[in-house]
């Protein structure tokens, strides 16, 4: 009995497994076809389940997550509570699509690299499939100006092969009530495929992340422009699926999006398991984009509005513990 209590503790300490019952998040094409189409199928209880009302905009209980994304964007990127606030993010989604839509399954993450190290294009991905995945690029749209936004603003963005609705997979019946951007329109989902981006999501590209040495030196080699000069891990996902998904705002709005942060935040934990237990502390950056900043700390407050209790940084950086309870295979 003694013996059990000890090896409990040092368990504990070491923070070395899961708790019992935690989820498991596998790679989107390591999923059976039974576990796609559960996970399909609970994001679209999600999409006929009605909102709670955060933005009275918001129709379903999908469009809730979109707007809290729209409402706090300006608070949540470029800023050290970036990853953070979206592992948080993405362990609502999970939790709500477990209490609500009686999901048995584990989050699923998208290994960009995987497409592109095998075939330089995010176009062929299983994620695309139209039966086992989210559906294809949208209806190509000549001259399409783009998602209306911070993003493609800046000088180079040229649109890609697509712009318009997507017309294929799950989610091709499915208007959204928030978006593009801050606006409140009703509108199909778009996408814009950029192939010609693709080499940014490469392996090569994950390991020039994973070797930063600190975490201020990793968040900023991931999270990219316009920090950096040119495009990095985060911003390429949002970039070669284009449209919704490279709104700074309403990108949620594309299911998607939580297989693209999915696998950042997968990057995030094994860059944190490089250096265990010191990563479960390392973190920085200036609250805000702009001025009053403070540094961040362990204590700074990840909001959810009324989406979920507010926790802080320090409660999300070990994904194997409460509240996350989760690990990545
Ligand atoms: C965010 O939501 C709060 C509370 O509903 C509201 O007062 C605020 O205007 C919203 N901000 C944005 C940018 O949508
Ligand atoms: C987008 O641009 C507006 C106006 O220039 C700025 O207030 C806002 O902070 C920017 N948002 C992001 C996420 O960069
Ligand atoms: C709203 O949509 C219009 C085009 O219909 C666009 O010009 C404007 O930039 C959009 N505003 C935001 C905040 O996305
Ligand atoms: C969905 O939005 C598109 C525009 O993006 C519109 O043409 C279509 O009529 C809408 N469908 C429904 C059912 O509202
Ligand atoms: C690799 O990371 C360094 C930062 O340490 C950055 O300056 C450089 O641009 C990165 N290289 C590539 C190819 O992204
Ligand atoms: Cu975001």
């Amino acid at each position: 009995m003694r013996i059990a209590v000890l090896i409990l503790l040092l368990v504990c300490a070491v923070h070395s497994s899961p708790l019992p019952g935690c989820s498991k998040r596998q790679e989107w094409r390591d999923l059976s076809p039974a576990q796609q189409l559960d996970f399909i199928g609970a994001v679209r209880c999600l999409q006929s389940s009605p909102a709670k009302g955060l933005i009275q905009a918001a129709r379903t209980r999908f469009d809730d997550f979109q707007a809290l994304h729209i409402n706090l964007t300006d608070e949540i990127h470029l800023v050290g509570q970036f990853l953070p606030w979206h592992r948080r993010f993405l362990n609502v989604f999970e939790a709500t699509l477990r209490t609500e839509c009686a999901f048995a399954g584990s989050l699923p993450y998208w290994d960009w690299s995987r497409d592109v190290d095998a075939y330089n294009s995010i176009a062929k991905s299983p994620v695309f499939d139209p039966v086992f995945g989210f559906g294809g690029n949208g209806l190509h749209i000549p001259g399409y100006a783009g998602p209306f936004n911070n993003l493609t603003n800046l000088p180079g963005w040229v649109s890609g092969t697509g712009g318009g609705c997507i017309t294929t997979g799950p989610f091709a019946s499915y208007n959204l009530s928030l978006g593009p951007g801050t606006n409140l329109t009703n509108h199909c989902l778009t996408r814009d495929f950029h192939d010609d981006f693709a080499w940014v999501l490469s392996s090569a590209q994950v390991a020039n992340t994973t070797k930063q040495p600190t975490f201020e030196s990793f968040r900023i080699e991931l999270e990219g422009q316009p920090v950096t000069p040119t495009m990095k891990l985060h911003d390429g996902g949002h970039f070669t699926v284009g449209a919704e998904m490279l709104n700074t705002y309403s990108s949620p709005g594309d299911p998607v999006f939580y297989l693209h942060h999915g696998n950042l935040d997968r990057i995030w934990w094994e860059w944190q398991q490089m250096d265990l237990p010191s990563r479960l502390l390392d973190v920085s950056g200036r609250s805000s984009v702009g001025p009053p900043f403070v540094d961040i700390t362990l204590d700074f407050g990840l909001k959810m509005l009324n989406l979920a209790p507010l926790v802080q940084i320090r409660d999300v950086m070990d994904p194997r513990a409460e509240p996350l309870c989760y690990d990545y295979v």
